[in-house]
């Protein structure tokens, strides 16, 4: 295998599109590849010095002639310098804006220097939210079109990109992966949260904006309390905590729900739970469905954009439509109440990440299309 040297250019705050931009990094330089990190901070998840990983800054600084200091091109300005003193093959783009525009920018800057390709990955956002704004609706375009590669994370995701943007180029689709070590831990969490050992626990984690409909999750979880006793664990901090804290004081189930803010620790987390919910009305993949089917717990997810992609429906979960209180709460009561049914989704739902998300598998799928959009003579 040829080592590459590539750019990851990504956001470093705890979400979804920078978690998965640096474990693939991480991963990538385990294999060999020499891995050059560019963004405004470190990304949260490289938290320790790992060997042919390097982290570049980007800092857009603060000058009386702007109104807002211009990080895209301070952003661009960077790729560029890291390109040519790297001599990087790739600049791989997490998020179509401004990464994807900033890197094709960069491209420009050192054309008469190097054969740079850009490869693009889009999230979800970038596209489902950011794609209806008609202030950015042609930049994203310009941003896909001009990239050398452009992969998404799940079928629905593409589609969703051909729908909206309507770009005139293909795109791949890569999905997300999880690590085999992100599996279930002996922990003492339940005993220090004040959880009986016997008594069940429903988990929900999340960036906590409007799009995750958690106050759906809530009132799920309160109808199902009608039939017994559990605990709700909200993990996570977002604009919409405060709105959930008193939709659950209204609902007169504060004993019964504990909201953690957030987490580092996810693992210890997902270890004590015995149901995810993810009731969502926008989600491109929804990588914590990873992370808690890795840990054997079955998920419940609403019928929009990837997560039908993720959970097998009656195999290792439930999919449930958006807004149907009392379907998703008879299929919680359900998981809940059936030890037997709760076990062999448990299995499944390990079984199918191993198979279909075994981070093996989709590093190799971003390694073949990397060598597949590179000038091979121009690589040792
Ligand atoms: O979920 C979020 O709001 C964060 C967002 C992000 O940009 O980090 O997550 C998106 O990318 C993740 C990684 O590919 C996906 O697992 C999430 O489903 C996706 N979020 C949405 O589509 C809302």
């Amino acid at each position: 295998m040829r080592k590459l040297k590539i750019g990851i250019v990504c956001y470093p705050t705890v979400g979804g599109s920078g978690v998965v931009a640096t474990e693939l990094g991480i991963l990538l330089a385990q294999r060999g590849h020499d891995i050059h990190f560019i963004s405004s901070s470190i990304p949260f998840r490289l938290n320790k010095r790992y060997p042919n990983v390097y982290f570049h800054q980007a800092e857009a600084n603060q000058h009386a002639v702007f109104q807002y200091p211009p990080y895209s091109l301070s952003l661009a300005s960077k790729i560029a310098e890291i390109v040519k003193l790297k001599q990087l093959d790739i600049i791989h783009a997490h998020y179509a804006i401004p990464h994807a525009v900033c890197a094709i920018l960069a491209k420009q800057m050192v054309e008469d220097n190097c054969d740079l390709k850009v490869i693009t990955t889009l999230h979800g956002t970038d596209i489902s939210t950011l794609g209806h704004d008609a202030s950015l609706h042609e930049v994203i375009k310009y941003g896909i079109e001009k990239s050398d590669m452009v992969t998404a994370v799940s079928q629905s995701l593409v589609q969703e990109t051909y729908e909206i943007i309507q770009p005139k180029k293909e795109i791949k689709m890569i999905h997300n992966f999880i690590s085999d070590d992100f599996t279930r831990i002996e922990t003492d969490l339940k005993k220090e949260l004040g959880i009986h050992p016997n008594e069940k626990v429903v988990l929900h984690v999340s960036n906590f904006r409007q799009a995750k409909r958690i106050d759906q999750v809530v009132k799920v979880f309160a109808k199902t309390l009608e039939t017994g006793k559990a605990t709700l664990l909200l993990v996570g901090d977002g604009p919409e905590w405060s709105s959930i804290q008193n939709l659950v004081n209204c609902l007169g189930i504060g004993k019964s729900v504990i909201m953690l803010g957030k987490q580092e620790n996810l693992q210890e987390i997902f270890s004590i739970a015995d149901v995810f919910m993810l009731l969502s009305d926008k989600e491109s993949f929804g990588l914590v469905l990873l992370e808690a089917m890795s840990c054997g717990v079955p998920c419940i997810g609403t019928n929009v954009g990837g997560i039908p992609e993720v959970i097998s429906d009656m195999e290792n979960g439930y999919i449930v439509p958006v807004d149907d209180i009392k379907f998703a709460a008879n299929r919680l009561s359900k998981l809940l109440s059936d030890d037997e049914l709760h076990e062999q989704f448990s299995k499944d739902a390990i079984n199918k990440v191993r198979e279909r998300f075994s981070v093996e598998k989709i590093v190799e799928q971003y390694e073949d299309l990397y060598l597949s959009v590179i000038d091979k003579v121009g690589v040792q």
